[in-house]
C-alpha cells in the first residue's frame, strides 16, 4: 500500500484510513484509488470498525483534475472507463464492508468526495467543512452515487438544486437537512467520530453487519419482503453468542462483552 496517498493505522479494532494528498485537497488519482481499495480490504480482514478522514484542510475534492486537462486537439479522457475501473468498485466496496464505517469530514468534500463520504454509514463533519456537488461546474453530472445518495437522504428538491447549482452546502445545514449524522466543532471532530468508531469496535459485529444489510435492502424492498429479511436476520442473530451475552449483561446490570 502506498504510504504517500493513504495512511492506515489499526488500534483497538478501529482501522483509521486517512486520504493523504493534502496539497490537492486529497483528490483522487489512480494511485490513491488503489491504495484506498487496498486499505479497505485490509480493514475488512483485521478491523471491527473503520474511521475514514482526510489529511490537511480538505476531506476530498473528487477526481484530480490535473489528470483530466487536455488540449482541444487531443482525445478526451474516457471517464466512463475511469468510473468503471475506480469509482464504482470503491463505492460498492465501502457499502459492502460488514463493519460500520464512520466518516470524519474534516474540510471541504467536493465531487466524488461527497459521494465517498455519503457511502459511509455515519458521517460526522467539522463545522468548517462543506459539501459541494461540483460536477455541473465542469460540465458533468454527480457520479459515484452522487445522484443516488442525496435524493434518498434529503429529498429530490434539495438534491436537484445542489446538483444543478454546484453551490456549497455548509456542514451545519447538511446536518440539519439529514444529509449527514452530525456537525461538530472542528477541534472535536476526530475525538467524537473516533469515540463512536471505538464503541463499534467492541460492539456486536454480526448484528452491525446485518443492520447494514437490512437497511440497504429496505431501499428496494417492499414492506412484506423487508419483514422477511428482518425475520431471517433476527432468527440468525437470536442464535448468536453476542445476543446471549447482551441479554445476560442486561439482566446482570453489567456492560456486555461482545466477541463479535
Ligand atoms: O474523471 C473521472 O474519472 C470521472 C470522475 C469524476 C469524479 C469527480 O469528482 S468530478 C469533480 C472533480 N472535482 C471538482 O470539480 C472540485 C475541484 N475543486 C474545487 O472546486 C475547489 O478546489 C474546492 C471548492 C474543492 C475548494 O476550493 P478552495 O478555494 O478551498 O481551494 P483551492 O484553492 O481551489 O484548492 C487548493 C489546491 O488544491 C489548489 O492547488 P494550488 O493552487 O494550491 O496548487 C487546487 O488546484 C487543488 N485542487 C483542489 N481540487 C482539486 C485540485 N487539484 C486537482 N484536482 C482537484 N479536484
Amino acid at each position: 500500500m502506498s504510504e504517500q496517498s493513504i495512511l492506515y493505522a489499526l488500534e483497538a479494532g478501529v482501522a483509521t484510513i486517512t486520504l493523504n494528498r493534502p496539497d490537492r485537497l486529497n483528490s483522487f488519482n489512480p494511485e490513491m484509488h488503489l491504495a484506498l481499495r487496498e486499505a479497505l480490504a485490509r480493514a475488512a480482514k483485521e478491523a471491527r470498525a473503520v474511521l475514514l478522514t482526510g489529511a490537511g484542510r480538505g476531506f476530498c475534492a473528487g477526481q484530480d483534475l490535473s489528470d483530466r486537462s487536455v488540449a482541444a486537439d487531443e482525445a478526451p479522457p474516457d471517464i466512463g472507463a475511469s468510473i468503471d475501473l475506480y469509482y464504482k468498485p470503491l463505492i460498492l466496496q465501502i457499502k459492502r464492508l460488514p463493519m460500520p464505517v464512520v466518516c470524519a469530514v474534516n474540510g471541504v468534500a467536493a465531487g466524488a468526495g461527497v459521494s465517498v463520504a455519503l457511502a459511509c454509514d455515519m458521517v460526522f463533519a467539522a463545522k468548517s467543512a462543506s459539501f459541494i456537488q461540483a460536477f455541473s461546474k465542469i460540465g458533468l453530472i454527480p457520479d459515484s452515487g452522487g445522484t443516488w445518495f442525496p435524493p434518498r437522504l434529503i429529498g429530490d428538491a434539495r438534491a436537484m438544486a445542489l446538483a444543478l447549482t454546484g453551490d456549497k452546502l455548509p456542514a451545519e445545514t447538511a446536518a440539519e437537512w439529514g444529509l449527514i449524522w452530525k456537525c461538530v466543532a472542528d477541534e472535536e471532530l476526530i475525538a467524537q467520530a473516533g469515540a463512536v468508531a471505538k464503541q463499534f469496535a467492541v460492539g456486536p459485529t454480526r448484528a452491525y453487519a446485518r443492520i447494514k444489510e437490512s437497511v440497504q435492502a429496505a431501499s428496494t424492498n417492499t414492506l412484506e419482503a423487508q419483514l422477511d429479511v428482518e425475520r431471517d436476520f433476527m432468527a440468525e442473530l437470536g442464535r448468536s453468542k453476542d445476543y446471549r451475552e447482551g441479554v445476560a449483561a442486561f439482566m446482570a446490570k453489567r456492560a456486555p462483552n461482545f466477541t463479535g
